[in-house]
């Protein structure tokens, strides 16, 4: 299962987005490192379904489809908040690091109303520098592949001597976070060094290298969280300025809290992402109540569409992990497995997979003997390199087990 990692700061509100997305309820508080444990939930990927567009009633089994919308379960992990040195083992440094390294993607919490200090301390709104977080943040997780380099130069360099390829050479040292050979690869091309010797890796170089290389293995990108409140809005405009190659998404997790809560009691109706909701019960609603959902309808929905947390998720899913989604089905013509099932599954494929990787994904049964798939939409037969394409509906053919 795809797992995407919440970092950041202490007090930016990564527990609070980690709630509102699972909707559990571990400590939401203002000490710092309150967060001990990393903690894991299941959240969702919310994409169209293809059931409408098919014209036809699904039984959704691996996901859930509610109001023609696909949910489709990933994880979503709640890690300490970062600090200065954290890279050096400060605070909960290495706890950090190695669940961060288990995640595909990272969702990077900044607190863009300022209402934090630089060690994530509690402090007058408008008072904190945003800018600087990020790059406060950003410096640790490039600092801590740095290290592992530096700290393994000789290693590398021996397993390069004894005849293994400098892009396994190195993979090798970065396996444990999370790195594959295609990240180095790329690292090395997009920094000029096929032709350059480890031995002549100066430390500019190096660092030019780890920073590509920690873009490419943990993609990430900014939630600009906390913009309801009034010291947001110019913030977020200088981070927009300022972090132009970056994803930033304006976030309020509390708005998005308040609204998965009130339609968990039934108060309102409202999906994760949605760009509005519904009041169903004006009555059951206190004066408090009625001015947080008016605030959240006018200055949150009204200003930036949506509460960011759900399409923060899936910005990461679709387009930073790159998943296209798939439905694998036995009966091309009835879209249903073998039980009569139909549309039961998705699958999340990175783009560039393939018929096989889909076969091996489903059931390895599948993949021995795997002959063909056909295209649920019009009967093609398509090979088992065919490059799998967002919303495919395929029937996967193979001669160790009939139809999927
Ligand atoms: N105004 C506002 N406050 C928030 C938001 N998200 C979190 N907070 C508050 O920020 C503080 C720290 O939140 P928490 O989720 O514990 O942060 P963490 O340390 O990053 O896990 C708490 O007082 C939250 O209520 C938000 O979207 N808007
Ligand atoms: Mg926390």
């Amino acid at each position: 299962m795809i797992k995407i990692g919440l970092i950041g700061k202490t007090n930016t509100g990564k527990t609070t987005f980690f709630n509102s997305a699972s909707l559990s309820s571990a400590d939401i508080s203002n000490y710092p490192f309150t967060t001990k444990v990393p903690s894991v939930a299941n959240a969702n990927a919310i994409t169209l379904c293809v059931h409408k567009e098919l014209g036809v009633n699904d039984n959704p089994r691996n996901s859930r489809c509610i109001d023609g919308w696909r949910f489709i379960p990933i994880e979503i992990v709640d890690l300490p908040g970062l600090i200065k040195g954290a890279w050096e083992g400060k605070g909960l440094g290495n706890q950090f690091l190695s669940v961060a390294a288990q995640s595909d993607a990272l969702l990077h919490i900044v607190d863009v109303s300022g209402s934090i200090d630089a060690s994530g301390r509690i402090a007058e709104p408008g008072t904190g520098d945003p800018i600087a977080d990020i790059a406060d943040i950003e410096e640790e997780l490039v600092m801590w592949y740095l290290k592992l380099f530096e700290g393994n130069r000789d290693k590398i360099a021996r397993s390069i001597h004894s005849g293994v390829d400098t892009i396994n050479s190195i993979t090798e040292i970065f396996r444990g976070i999370g790195v594959k050979e295609h990240h180095v690869k790329a690292a090395i091309i997009s920094n000029n060094l096929t032709d350059t010797k480890i031995d002549d890796f100066s430390s500019e170089i190096t660092k030019d290298f780890v920073w590509s290389l920690r873009e490419l293995s943990k993609p990430t990108l900014i939630v600009a969280n906390k913009v309801d409140l009034p010291s947001s809005s110019d913030n977020f405009r200088r981070l927009r300025e300022e972090y132009k190659d970056l994803i930033i998404v304006p976030a309020s997790a509390d708005a998005e809290l308040t609204l998965r809560r009130a339609e968990h009691r039934g108060l309102i109706k409202y999906l994760p992402g949605d760009e509005r909701f519904e009041i169903l019960e004006q009555t059951g609603l206190n004066e408090k109540q009625k001015w947080a959902l008016n605030f959240i309808r006018k200055d949150i929905l009204g200003e930036y569409m949506r509460t960011g947390v759900q399409f923060a998720i899936n910005v990461a899913v679709m387009k930073l992990l790159r998943m296209n989604t798939v439905y694998p089905v036995a009966n091309p013509s009835k879209y249903s497995d073998r039980n009569g099932q139909v549309l039961p599954d998705v699958y999340l494929m990175e783009a560039g997979s393939t018929v096989e990787d889909l076969a091996r994904t489903v059931h390895s049964d599948l993949s021995r003997g795997l002959l063909y798939a056909v295209d649920a939409r019009d009967g093609l037969r398509l090979p088992v390199n065919y490059h799998l394409k967002d919303r495919d509906v395929l029937s996967i053919v193979s001669s160790g087990r009939k139809k999927r």
